[in-house]
Parts: C-alpha cells; sequence; structure tokens
C-alpha cells in the first residue's frame, strides 16, 4: 500500500480483551452485538492517548468495581483536568493568544447520546460538565460564557485555571509576537479515553485546553462529534489527539468507527486515517502531528500517528496492566 512506503506499520497491533475460546467470530459476524452468552468473558478496557497512567488506573478502577464505561471514562479524564502539570488539559493548561485558558471536551455513551462543551473559562472539570450537557439538557452543545453559566447552576466553582508555569511560558511566547500556534508536541496530553465495561458496553471522552495561544474562540477537533470521539456501542469507539483542523477535515474518529463497521480491525482503521490525511496531495504533515486510538466491540485495540511521538495506555485486566507502546512511524 502506498501509504506503507512513507509510514512504517506500528509495531504493537489490537489486543483482544475476550479470552481466545470465547471469541466471537466478528469478521463473519460483525453486525451482532456481543451475545448475552459472552458477556461473563468481557472484562474492563481503557485506553487513553498519552502518558495518562493514573488516569487510566483510575477508569479501570471503576470499571474493575462494578461500574460503567461512562463513569470510568468520565473519571478518568477528570484526574488529567486536575494535574496542573498537563499542560494541555484542564487546570495548568496553556492559553490562547491573549491569556485565557479555554478549554473543551465531550462524552458519548453506550446509547450512542453525546454532549459537549466549547470554550469554556474557568471551570476545571468539563468532562463532567459536558455530561451534565448529555444528561440535563435536551442538547448536546453548550459554548464560552452559557457553558460555563451552566456549570456555575450545576454547582461547580469556578477558579482560576492559568498556572504560573502556563502563564510565564505565554509571556516567552508573546515576545515572539508570531501566530503560530503550538502543539505541545512530545508531550501533550490532550486525553481521549475508551472504556469497555464489563457488560461489555462502550463509552468515551476527550478533554483539552486545545492548541496552545490559539486564537480566542479557535475551537478543535476534541469536542466535536466524529472528530475527536465517536462512540458506537454496536461496533466500537475512537478518539484523536493532534492537529484539530486536521482531523476535522478527515472526521476522523468517525471515519474509523465506520471502517470498523466494514470489517477493518482497529488498528486497520487507524491506519486508514491517517492516511487520510498524510496522503493528501501537497499535504506537508512534518510539521503536525495526529494520533488516533480506537477499540472494536471485542476489545481488540489499534492506534496509530503521523510521526513516532506518540504513546497510549491500555489496561487490559487485573495482571496485565498499563501496556505502553511507543509508535516508529517515522515520515
Ligand atoms: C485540538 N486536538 O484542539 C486538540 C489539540 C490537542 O493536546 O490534541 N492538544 O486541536
Amino acid at each position: 500500500m502506498k501509504r506503507r512506503n512513507f509510514i512504517k506499520k506500528a509495531s504493537v497491533t489490537g489486543l483482544g480483551l475476550v479470552a481466545a475460546s470465547s471469541l466471537i467470530s466478528c469478521k463473519e459476524d460483525k453486525e451482532k452485538a456481543v451475545p448475552a452468552s459472552t458477556k461473563s468473558a468481557i472484562k474492563p478496557l481503557v485506553i487513553a492517548t498519552w502518558k495518562t497512567d493514573l488516569a487510566v488506573e483510575t477508569a479501570a478502577k471503576v470499571l474493575e468495581d462494578g461500574g460503567n464505561a461512562l463513569d470510568a471514562v468520565e473519571q478518568g479524564c477528570r484526574i488529567e483536568e486536575a494535574n496542573e502539570k498537563g499542560q494541555s488539559v484542564g487546570k495548568g493548561g496553556l492559553p490562547d493568544r491573549d491569556g485565557d485558558v479555554t478549554l473543551d471536551a465531550c462524552i458519548m455513551d453506550s446509547k450512542g447520546n453525546y454532549g459537549a462543551v466549547l470554550g469554556v473559562k474557568e471551570i476545571k472539570h468539563v468532562i463532567s460538565v459536558a455530561r451534565k450537557v448529555m444528561e440535563d439538557t435536551p442538547h448536546v452543545m453548550l459554548v464560552g460564557e452559557g457553558a460555563k453559566k451552566f456549570a456555575i447552576s450545576k454547582g461547580f466553582e469556578p477558579e482560576n485555571l492559568l498556572t504560573e508555569a502556563s502563564k510565564k511560558a505565554w509571556e516567552k511566547w508573546k515576545e515572539k509576537s508570531e501566530y503560530k500556534p503550538i502543539i505541545n508536541i512530545e508531550n501533550h496530553d490532550t486525553i481521549g479515553m475508551l472504556a469497555i465495561d464489563k457488560n461489555g458496553d462502550i463509552s468515551g471522552a476527550c478533554t483539552t485546553s486545545g492548541l496552545a495561544y490559539k486564537m480566542a474562540g479557535r475551537v478543535g477537533d476534541s469536542p466535536i462529534i466524529g472528530g475527536g470521539l465517536f462512540v458506537d456501542n454496536e461496533v466500537g469507539g475512537a478518539s484523536a489527539t493532534g492537529l484539530g483542523e486536521e482531523v476535522l477535515k478527515t472526521v476522523g474518529s468517525f471515519l474509523i468507527v465506520e471502517l470498523m463497521r466494514q470489517g477493518k480491525s482497529p488498528q486497520e482503521a487507524c491506519e486508514e486515517a491517517i492516511g487520510r490525511i498524510v496522503n493528501k496531495p501537497g499535504k506537508n504533515f512534518k510539521d503536525f502531528q495526529v494520533g488516533y486510538i480506537a477499540v472494536n466491540k471485542q476489545g481488540e485495540t489499534g492506534a496509530y500517528s503521523i510521526h513516532e511521538w506518540f504513546s497510549y495506555n491500555i489496561y487490559k485486566n487485573k495482571e496485565n496492566k498499563n501496556i505502553k507502546s511507543d509508535f516508529y512511524n517515522k515520515a
């Protein structure tokens, strides 16, 4: 295949979570949800972008304690939102070019429900606000001031999200005064998370402060259904990290789920979605990164990115947790 000429295949492919003896023959019988008889074989699974160990462990604990996938992804993402050292999500996120930290998040449950908030200031746990939008309103998306007002009405406390470290970084960036929003490469930690619970149900969540020093009002893929996240409980889920504009232009997460519906493995689907970006005529992808993670209904996982500096975390089961893989996809 053409894309393999310039992108080396990931060294780690899908990891099944259903015991081999009870594997559903997904290739021949993709349309079917996991039958009740196999549900006892399903072990909780969590997969998340970047080195987000504590977030993944937290989500996994929710599942191991019998909680559902929706609670797991919400609780997992909250860990990164509260982590002030992570400068791409929640408190401590790098601000826009005006110095305001604005957060985007979305969540999807196993029934196909979706909630999102975009460009929210002063509220740290936007993933939980997104869940409230999904569950407590007839809408799917709230933006800016309206989203913040809604959060406060639900008991969320406003606080300053700009830490000293992020403020200093922004002030240094301003000295150059050129408009080149930055993806926090090599260490960036927008978190996209997918989970399967003991019932075999899938949910996903994605939360970010977006590109560092972006124009005020800029929103990327992370809170947009089908862009930064998509879940179809009959098929699987996918989530994205990296340059949101490129993810949105190819509707990446939706594409991956639809490719899995057509029979591709999560790994193949992630590779094809990256191929859609890098194979565009004249596309110079040297300067930006996009990475995807995916899981299918059978618990196989996949991940792929344009460049090698991408990692993800999988919690597979109690005996084998936090498998990490770095990629070697040299462009
Ligand atoms: C965005 N996808 O806003 C996000 C950026 C990202 O860590 O992943 N940053 O485009």
